[in-house]
């Protein structure tokens, strides 16, 4: 859970970017990352193979603001996509306040998402969490691919309670930072009822 520092009058909220291999997670912290004016961020830091797959994760420290004279650091996480890094998922998850769901709007990416959908809600509930109870978003991403499948039946498939989805093209920032005003949005609100 969000970590406050009274002393240093800090929150330090945790945020994931969760989903299947290669639907664009990296991408989407690299674009904030870019984005962002140095004052704001910390170094962005990418444990990756030499192909560019996560291998551990990425790691983005971002302020964003504050609440009640408390400054508000947000740290961006993504988990590694692929199937046998389970393990990492899994502790990657540990304290997590908000989850971000990038899904590949590809086709032949459909049963990558919902294999990665209940991926999350098992790993979560490892970790003592339930998805319904969580502050989440849905990205549907690569919507520039010709490909795509039709939004509505994206949201059909993916949108597990109603949660805000965006739709994006992660190379180019669309829906990028909607996509993390969104969830930062619901963690700043869960905060602000304790
Ligand atoms: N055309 C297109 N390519 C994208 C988009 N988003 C990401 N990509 C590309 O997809 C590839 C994989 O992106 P990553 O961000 O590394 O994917 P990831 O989800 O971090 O993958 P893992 O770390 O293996 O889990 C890269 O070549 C990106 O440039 C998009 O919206 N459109
Ligand atoms: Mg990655």
């Amino acid at each position: 859970m969000s970590f406050i520092n009274y002393a240093a009058r800090e929150i330090n909220v945790k945020i994931v970017y969760y989903g299947p291999g290669l639907c664009g997670k990296t991408t989407n912290l690299q674009f904030i990352y870019q984005k962002s004016n140095p004052q704001q961020k910390g170094k962005l830091i990418s444990l990756a193979t030499e192909t560019d797959r996560t291998l551990f994760f990425d790691f983005l420290p971002l302020d964003l603001g504050s609440v009640r004279g408390f400054k508000t650091r947000f740290h961006l996480y993504t988990v590694p996509g692929q199937v046998f890094y389970d393990a990492s998922r899994k502790l990657i998850l540990k304290g997590v306040d908000g989850v971000v769901f990038v899904a590949d709007s590809q086709e032949m990416r459909m049963d990558a998402n919902i294999e990665s959908l209940r991926n999350l809600e098992e790993n979560l509930q490892e970790n003592g969490f339930e998805l319904k109870n969580m502050p989440y978003v849905l990205q549907l991403n690569k919507r520039d691919l010709p490909s795509a499948v039709a939004v509505d039946e994206m949201y059909r498939t993916l949108n597990f309670k109603g949660e805000p989805t965006f739709e994006a093209i992660a190379p180019k920032g669309n829906g990028v930072f909607e996509t993390l005003k969104a969830v930062a949005k619901q963690v700043l609100y869960e905060l602000r009822r304790r």
